[in-house]
């Protein structure tokens, strides 16, 4: 993990490959809380409000002001195959929804506390953090059928500190596997640093590199059960396939970065 102008020393002994899964870590008491709580808000939830569809494909969502406004709100957006051509929902809000972000951690009392949690707080003091800061939240459903894909990036991209520090918490609240869409990441490859940001400019957010090509045989699968938490290396090149299976794969993420010592990015979405 980097927190700070070194690398930490936790880092080199419990994250060569740049993640870190640990099992169990939420019971199913808070699981179920955290899903139920989810449920709720999606049932007061308006679908004619916001039409504002999450893909890592087409980027479109990024020059939308409803994107930027979730930084301090809980918003809601579509997966992109959401929608037939007639512009009407194919299936209902609750299994059209790509991810609700990306606030939950500040606005929801359920999501707060579990975020600010003793064992959340030690598991990112135990990387090495000084004043670790949570600066994004999302719950993310990989919905049946319709799951979006999330093309291979690095949190550092988004979530950009100088020095970089960004560790990402992802946590599944459903069995995750590689037929409903787990997570993939390429162990090690943040050892070669940050190769590309994601930068506002006047009009909306751009890449200042193009991607490079990654080589898929170079992924291994990262499956988890519910409950199981994974930290992730700002670094660290990962992804996540399409969910063509009739199982939804529900999990809640934390972006967190250091703000000793590290100076945000004004130019961060
Ligand atoms: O949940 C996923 O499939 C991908 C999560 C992720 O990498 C992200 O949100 O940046």
């Amino acid at each position: 993990m980097r927190g700070g102008s070194q690398e930490r020393e936790c880092s080199a002994k419990c994250m060569k490959a740049g993640y870190l899964v640990m099992e169990s870590f939420a019971g199913e008491d808070e699981i179920g809380g955290l899903r139920k709580t989810m449920d709720e808000l999606l049932t007061q939830f308006d679908p004619s409000e916001s039409s504002s569809v999450f893909s890592t494909t087409n980027q479109q969502h990024t020059k939308d002001h409803y994107f930027f406004d979730s930084a301090a709100k809980i918003s809601f957006f579509f997966e992109e195959k959401a929608f037939g051509d007639d512009g009407e929902l194919k299936q209902p809000k609750e299994l059209s929804i790509n991810k609700v972000g990306h606030a939950l951690h500040e606005l929801d009392p359920l999501y707060k506390e579990f975020t600010y949690s003793s064992k959340v707080s030690s598991l990112v003091l135990s990387f090495g953090y000084r004043r670790p800061v949570v600066m994004q939240s999302m719950y993310i459903f990989k919905q049946p059928g319709i799951g979006g894909e999330v093309v291979p990036h690095q949190y550092n991209s988004y979530v950009y500190t100088d020095p970089p520090s960004c560790t990402g918490l992802w946590m599944a609240l459903e069995d995750s596997t590689t037929l409903n869409g787990c997570l993939w990441a390429i162990p090690g490859s943040h050892k070669n640093g940050l190769v590309r940001r994601f930068v506002r400019g006047e009009n909306g957010v751009t890449y200042d590199q193009p991607s490079p090509s990654y080589e898929q045989k170079d992924f291994v699968p990262i499956e988890m059960k519910a409950g199981s938490i994974i930290a992730i290396h700002g670094d660290l090149i990962h992804q996540s396939f399409e969910n063509l299976s009739p199982k939804s794969r529900h999990a809640y993420s934390l972006h967190v970065v250091e703000s000793d010592g590290c100076k945000w990015a004004q130019d961060n979405w």
